[in-house]
């Protein structure tokens, strides 16, 4: 009966169906349960044991007694988690998880599930269509990211995904689903991949029990172009994010940045808003100037207003009855460096007592500090900074609340930030300054909390990404985010219930849940409304800020009350 995969080709989740000796659900006959501590200190990990687990009969007890006195076994009682009696019948198979080996393969069948592709291959300025699951296909490599300034492995060919999954269904035995996690990466729609390392989902999926799904979207002009009284009608790379389907009740999206940006178009579009169950938006760029332009759209004339330009330069004359047909023959490389704002009837997403509602839990939340710093020719001058992200987006989510858009909202500051590798607008300064024993860095010393500084402790890819933890907080830190995230995503509530993290043996998550204290929704009892998420014993409940500053620019907490 029992069967060995090996947990290290799951852990990053990678399927195929090309090796004929791969196990699968299948051939086992049974469903496939990848169950890791992973604690997010990579190949340091003192948790080196993960084990596959399978569905068939076999009491926990029995499992576990297999494998001697292991302790590090604990963790399967993740497996009874929920559960109202000990009826856990389950055969583990311990194997290390340290291992970056991906020969060993595990194939899966499901309703003819296409791995690679999400939608139809898209025509150049035309509206991709969502494919449904027609074929097997081998999903080992990273495929070409969409066209972008200066790329290289790169195409119009780009509507493709990653998926990572803690569970392999065997359809004749099993209907449970997971909760999925999709993620719309930012980068200005000018550039970015949901390939990009330090998106990797194995941690949200290994440890928070979700699918994790990350996407590529068409880019730049090549997202968006609109010309009024042609076939051109913008919104191409929306539409791209637009596409996907499942079961409505068990999908959360999120994104930051411009992906935040397009979680939020998302929510304004009635093709989309009634796909998902939840909205995580982290950090959108919204208010005055460079900001404005993602989170304010344009309508059809005004986006052809901006058509001058463009057409102008690819020498397609704008009278020409053939201009799509001249537009596709331009070299795409020289049409990305542009980029253009969404198309919708609306300049705002409908926020007003009279907007659509949308039964949905929201979490939305910016950099606890000085928004921007984020834009390497725009460095941080004035106040109008903090009214590009801070201002705005608490206006939102106030606003949100107070006219019950949402079923609830939840919001946050983010107060500990480790730049991404490779990316440093305004260096040093989103760096934590080194002190003695700090050699990369102290967090404890002011610093200033960049714009995208949140990436890597939402995936839990510190390590992954090369960044050396700068204290004993780090990575714990990171711990507590990833399942704070995730359980926003299982549950709608952003704070992942203690039974969980006792079964996980998620003990450093546990003690930063208990240190932060509840975290009530936006509005609720008048409580302070944000989370400042940071180390045990900084975490708290603040209010609103920078009232004064927000009063003086006109973008107080009112500003979006009469939007749409
Ligand atoms: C562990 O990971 C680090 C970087 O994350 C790498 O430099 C090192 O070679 C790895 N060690 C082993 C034994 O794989
Ligand atoms: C799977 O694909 C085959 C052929 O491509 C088709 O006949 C069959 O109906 C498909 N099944 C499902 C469940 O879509
Ligand atoms: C396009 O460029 C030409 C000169 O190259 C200029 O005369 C014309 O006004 C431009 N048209 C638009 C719509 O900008
Ligand atoms: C908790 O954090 C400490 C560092 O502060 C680390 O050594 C330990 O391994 C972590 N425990 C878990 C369960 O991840
Ligand atoms: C093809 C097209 O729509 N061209 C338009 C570009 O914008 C100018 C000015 O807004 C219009 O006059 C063109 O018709
Ligand atoms: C809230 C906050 O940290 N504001 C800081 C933003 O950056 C400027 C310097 O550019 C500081 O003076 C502010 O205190």
């Amino acid at each position: 009966m029992a069967t060995i995969v090996g947990l290290a080709a799951l852990s990053l989740s990678r399927f195929s169906s090309t090796v004929a000796s791969a196990a699968s659900p299948q051939s086992i006959g049974s469903d496939l349960s990848i169950v890791t501590h992973n604690d997010l200190y990579g190949n340091a990990t003192a948790r080196t044991v993960a084990a596959v687990v399978i569905s068939r009969p076999n009491r926990f007890a029995a499992a576990t007694s297999r494998y001697g006195d292991h302790q590090d076994l604990d963790f399967l009682r993740y497996l009874d988690y929920g559960k109202s009696t000990d009826k856990g019948t389950y055969k583990a198979v311990p194997c290390s998880n340290t291992a970056n080996d991906y020969s060993r393969q595990v194939s899966i069948i499901t309703k003819n599930a296409t791995i690679t592709r999400y939608a139809s291959i898209p025509a150049r300025f035309k509206q991709s269509t969502y494919i449904p699951p027609q074929s097997i296909t081998t999903a080992l490599e990273n495929s070409p990211t969409c066209i972008q300034p200066g790329c290289t492995a790169c195409s119009e060919n780009c509507l493709t995904l990653n998926i990572w999954t803690p569970y392999l269904p065997n359809a004749k035995t099993s209907s449970k689903k997971k909760l999925v996690m999709v993620w719309i990466h930012g980068s200005g729609f000018a550039i970015g991949t949901g390939s990009d390392p330090t998106f990797d989902g194995s941690a949200l999926a290994s440890r928070g029990d979700v699918v994790l799904v990350t996407r590529n979207y068409r880019l730049g002009t090549l997202g968006v172009l609109a010309l009024e009284n042609t076939l051109l009608t913008g919104n191409y790379g929306l539409q791209d994010q637009n596409d996907f389907g499942g079961d409505r009740a068990k999908i959360t999206i999120f994104g930051q940045s411009a992906g935040a940006a397009s979680v939020r178009a998302l929510l304004a579009s009635p093709l989309s808003r009634d796909k998902v169950s939840g909205a995580l938006m982290m950090s959108t760029p919204q208010g005055m100037g460079y900001a404005g332009f993602f989170s304010e759209y344009n309508t059809i004339p005004e986006a052809t207003a901006l058509n001058k330009t463009i057409v102008n330069e690819t020498g397609c004359a704008s009278g020409n009855a053939d201009l799509l047909t001249c537009l596709r023959a331009v070299d795409p490389l020289s049409l990305v460096p542009r980029r253009r704002r969404h198309i919708s009837t609306n300049n705002l997403p409908p926020l007003s007592a009279s907007a659509p509602k949308l039964p949905i839990p929201i979490l939305a939340g910016i950099m606890h500090d000085n928004g921007s710093l984020s834009h390497p020719t725009r460095p941080q001058t004035t106040a109008a900074t903090d009214a590009m992200f801070r201002c705005l987006a608490q206006s939102t989510t106030h606003t949100a609340v107070k006219n019950g858009v949402f079923e609830k909202a939840y919001a946050y500051g983010f107060d500990r930030v480790y730049r991404i590798p490779e990316w440093s607008p305004n260096p040093p300064a989103c760096e934590a300054p080194p002190t003695p024993g700090f050699p990369y860095g102290n967090p404890n010393e002011p610093y200033f909390k960049c714009h995208s500084g949140e990436s890597l402790s939402v995936f839990g890819t510190t390590v992954l990404r090369g960044r050396t933890p700068r204290d004993d907080d780090d990575i714990p830190f990171s711990q507590y985010v990833v399942d704070t995230w995730s359980a926003f995503a299982r549950t709608g509530v952003p704070v992942p219930d203690s039974e969980f993290m006792d079964a996980r043996g998620f003990t450093n998550s546990s003690a930063f849940v208990k240190a932060a204290g509840a975290w009530k929704e936006v509005g609720k009892g008048g409580e302070k409304p944000i989370r400042v998420l940071a180390v045990a014993g900084k975490a708290r409940m603040e209010e609103w800020r920078e009232v004064e500053e927000r009063d003086v620019l006109g973008l107080g907490l009112g500003y979006y009350d009469g939007a749409g």
